[in-house]
C-alpha cells in the first residue's frame, strides 16, 4: 500500500469515528429535559462502568434514569420477560450498552442508541443511534466509548474511573488507551482491579446479582471507596467472589474425558465459571479443544464454553459443522479460538454424540 492510500484510509476512518459519536451526541442533546431513559447495559465490568457512566450523565443534564438493568440469569436481551422489564419503566429513550450488536430492536417503538464493539452484523442494526467501536483502532471497550461520547456534553471528570473498570475488565490492566494510563494514576491501579473483581464476581455467582454491582458503582465516589469497604454493597459482593472462587475450586478438579481432539469438563455449578474453567483448562491441554459444560446454570439447559490454543483451528467452523445436524442456526458464534453458548440438555448430549463422545 503506498503512502498516499494508507493516509486516506486513516482518514476515512477518523471521519468514520467522528461520525458515529457525532451522531450518538445528536441522539442525546436531543433528549429534553425530565426525558425517561432505560439502560440496558451487559452486566461485566465493562458494560456495567458502561451504564454507570450513562446514568450519571442524565442525572447530571436533568433527565431521568427510569430503569438501569441487564438480563437476569437465563434472560435473553430480545425475550418477553426482559422486554417487559424495561417496558414497565414507561421509558421515552433507550441506552443499550456494550451488548453486542444485532440487527433487532431490543424494544420496537422506543427510539434508541446502540454502544457497542463486538462486531457489526452486514444487515445494520435497527436504531436511531449506532456507535461502533469497530471504527476506531485500537477497538475500544464500551465503557470507553461511553466516557469519549458523554464527557464533551457534561463534566463527568470526577467519575473518568468508570471507563478505566471497563477497559481493564475487557483487555486487562495494560490495555493501550491513553485515558487508562491516567486513570491509573489518579485512581489508583490496585483499586481499579479490585473494583473489576468484585464487579465481574457479582456477574458469575449463582444470583447474577448485576444490580448490586452497578449500585455500587454508581455509589462510590472513587474506585477506593469499593475496593477497601466504604460502600454498603461491600460485604455482598465478597461474598459473591469466595462463592465463585470455591466454585471455580471444586469443579477445576473435574477430570477430563477425551473424543479425538476435543476434551470434555462436564460439572454442574450455579455460577457462570464455564468460561474460566475452558480457559485454565487450555493451559494445560493446549492441543486439545477444551469443551467445559456446566449444567447446573440454568435449569434443563448446559452452558459451555469452548477454548483452544491450537494454532490454526477454528471453533466456530467447527461448531457451525453440526448446525444443520442439531437444528441450532446460531450454534457458533464468538470468536475462532474461544467461543460458547447454551442448549437444551438432549441438543447438548446429541452434539456430544456428534463430537465423538
Ligand atoms: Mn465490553
Amino acid at each position: 500500500m503506498n503512502q498516499d492510500k494508507a493516509q486516506n484510509e486513516t482518514q476515512d476512518r477518523t471521519q468514520d469515528r467522528t461520525q458515529g459519536y457525532d451522531e450518538a451526541r445528536r441522539f442525546l442533546t436531543g433528549l429534553p429535559p425530565g426525558a425517561r431513559l432505560a439502560i440496558s447495559y451487559h452486566g461485566d465490568a465493562d458494560g456495567s462502568g458502561s451504564a454507570a457512566l450513562a446514568a450519571a450523565f442524565l442525572e447530571r443534564t436533568g433527565r431521568i434514569v427510569a430503569v438501569a438493568t441487564a438480563p437476569r440469569k437465563g434472560e435473553d436481551l430480545f425475550g418477553e420477560a426482559y422486554r417487559e422489564r424495561l417496558l414497565a419503566a414507561r421509558p421515552d429513550a433507550l441506552l443499550v450498552l456494550d451488548h453486542g450488536s444485532r440487527p433487532e430492536r431490543v424494544l420496537e417503538g422506543v427510539p434508541t442508541l446502540v454502544v457497542d464493539h463486538h462486531d457489526v452484523p452486514p444487515e445494520g442494526v435497527p436504531a436511531e443511534g449506532y456507535l461502533s467501536g469497530l471504527n476506531e483502532s485500537p477497538t475500544p471497550t464500551a465503557a470507553l466509548m461511553t466516557w469519549r461520547l458523554l464527557s464533551p456534553l457534561a463534566d463527568l471528570s470526577d467519575i473518568g474511573w468508570l471507563g478505566a473498570v471497563g477497559m481493564i475488565g475487557d483487555l486487562g490492566s495494560d490495555a493501550p488507551f491513553p485515558e487508562l494510563v491516567s486513570a491509573k494514576k489518579q485512581w489508583g491501579q490496585k483499586h481499579l482491579t479490585e473494583t473489576v473483581a468484585l464487579v465481574n464476581a457479582a456477574k458469575r455467582s449463582g444470583a447474577h446479582d448485576t444490580d448490586t454491582s452497578l449500585r455500587a458503582l454508581r455509589t462510590a465516589v472513587a474506585p477506593r471507596e469499593i475496593a477497601t469497604g466504604m460502600v454498603p454493597e461491600y460485604d455482598l459482593l465478597t461474598e459473591y467472589r469466595a462463592e465463585v472462587q470455591a466454585e471455580r475450586m471444586r469443579c477445576a478438579k473435574t477430570a477430563p474425558r477425551f473424543a479425538g481432539d476435543w476434551a470434555l469438563l462436564r460439572f454442574s455449578s450455579p455460577c457462570q465459571i464455564h468460561g474460566p474453567l475452558a480457559s485454565s483448562w487450555v493451559g494445560r491441554l493446549p492441543r486439545h479443544l477444551v469443551l467445559a459444560a456446566n449444567d447446573g446454570y440454568t435449569p434443563g439447559n448446559v452452558h459451555f464454553s469452548v477454548r483452544t490454543r491450537r494454532p490454526d483451528e477454528n471453533l466456530l467452523t467447527r461448531l457451525r459443522a453440526f448446525r444443520a445436524d442439531l437444528g441450532v442456526p446460531e450454534l457458533g458464534q464468538g470468536h475462532a479460538e474461544a467461543t460458547g453458548g447454551v442448549l437444551p440438555v438432549a441438543t447438548f448430549e446429541k452434539l456430544l454424540g456428534l463430537l465423538g463422545f
